[in-house]
């Protein structure tokens, strides 16, 4: 055979080869991510610079998720839990570990929020923190002086949790979080226990005391605050730091006289972060692995904290965050709060299932 043809042949060959590798992922990535935690042109920016097409699906829930993840062939490439529900999700081997080879973008994350999560996910090996937060209160300022009086303080998870407090704040609209987690560790820490209890008697009397606030919640929902809140349809929410300072932002931009505060209680209370994941069969894992190293990039994530008011964990992004958020002591909170704020363990199942039975009662109000 010549030589001169058949090199060229090979060459070809591996060509065919190396296309017929590339294009077995299609340009395709599936997002589920929490609603309202995206800056307006993330995915768009993504797109443009890969050519991989996003479709972006939204949830609200970590329950919601969950049960998706656990029943498999949920289509998705990329799922963010909360760390202490990828902590037992990767019990049930539920996500893929990640490629780092893949992620050069890691080294710029902070190493003591890394370490800290390695208690969820040993190594860093399936997740990466995308943002963070705190539960707090939400509140229109003006509203509850009005039904409370002038001089009346919500840095207080008793403003929430006694029923005299709630049952005057009622008359304006209060919201709870659907997130019985979240609900439940606040409870705890108002009622002087262990936010991460394992005793299943704690999480019983905690179910009774939020039960009798029944009558005075107006819904439970962990999304529909943010625009309720900013039109001044409710008047107090238990939610998420970045989604009352986003209803502020809302109600500022409308200039419709409504003014939101966010606050965390003197108590202290419960630190989250969500996590990007791979779940086990993903279609696309590589074009999941270029979207998580896209948004590991300083500018990238900096643009999502001051859009969403969400920090973030990305220590190479610090000097890129707007100086308002930065300094808001409810975002990256006072050095006073910190030894107050805790984070949620991985409970023991048979806990869950308890915390199950009591979030369905007091919802019910039985
Ligand atoms: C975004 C809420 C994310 C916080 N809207 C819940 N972990």
């Amino acid at each position: 055979m010549d030589k001169r043809l058949a090199l060229p042949a090979f060459g070809l060959l591996g060509l065919v080869l190396s296309s017929a590798t590339l294009a077995s992922e299609e340009k395709v990535l599936h997002v589920y991510n929490w609603s309202d935690y995206i800056a307006e042109d993330t995915v768009a920016g993504f797109e443009k610079e890969t050519g991989i097409r996003v479709i972006y699906d939204v949830f609200d829930s970590n329950e919601v998720l969950e049960a998706k993840l656990l029943a498999g062939h949920t289509g998705f490439d990329l799922v963010v839990p909360s760390s202490d529900y990828l902590g037992r999700q990767l019990q049930a081997g539920v996500f893929m570990p990640l490629d780092k080879s893949k992620l050069p973008n890691l080294k710029n994350m902070d190493p003591v929020i890394m370490k800290m999560l390695q208690e969820k996910d040993p190594d860093n090996a399936h997740s990466v923190p995308y943002l963070g937060g705190t539960t707090g209160i939400g509140y229109n300022v003006d509203k509850v002086a009005a039904v409370m009086g002038p001089d009346f303080k919500m840095n207080t998870w008793d403003a929430i949790f006694n029923p005299a407090n709630l049952a005057k704040l009622h008359k304006c609209g209060v919201a709870f979080l659907d997130s019985p987690t979240d609900l439940f560790t606040v409870a705890l820490r108002y009622m002087g226990r262990d936010p991460n209890s394992t005793n299943a008697q704690d999480y019983k009397d905690a179910g009774a005391m939020m039960s009798k606030l029944r009558p005075y919640i107006t819904y439970f929902n962990s999304s529909q605050y943010i625009n309720d809140l900013a039109n001044g349809d409710i008047c107090v929410a238990i939610g998420w730091s970045g989604d009352v300072i986003q209803a502020a932002d809302r109600a500022e931009e409308a200039n419709n006289g409504v003014h939101v505060e966010y606050v965390v209680p003197k108590e202290g209370s419960d630190v989250f972060y969500d996590m990007l994941t791979i779940p086990s069969d993903a279609k696309h894992p590589e074009n999941a692995l270029a979207f998580i190293n896209y948004l590991m990039r300083p500018e990238v994530i900096a643009k999502i904290t001051n859009y969403v008011s969400y920090a973030n964990a990305n220590q190479a992004a610090n000097g890129m965050v707007d100086e308002e958020i930065r300094d808001n002591p409810n975002i990256y909170f006072s050095d006073e709060l910190k030894p107050k704020m805790f984070s949620q363990k991985v409970l023991p199942q048979k806990i869950t299932r308890v915390i199950t039975r009591e979030w369905t009662k007091i919802m019910t109000g039985k």
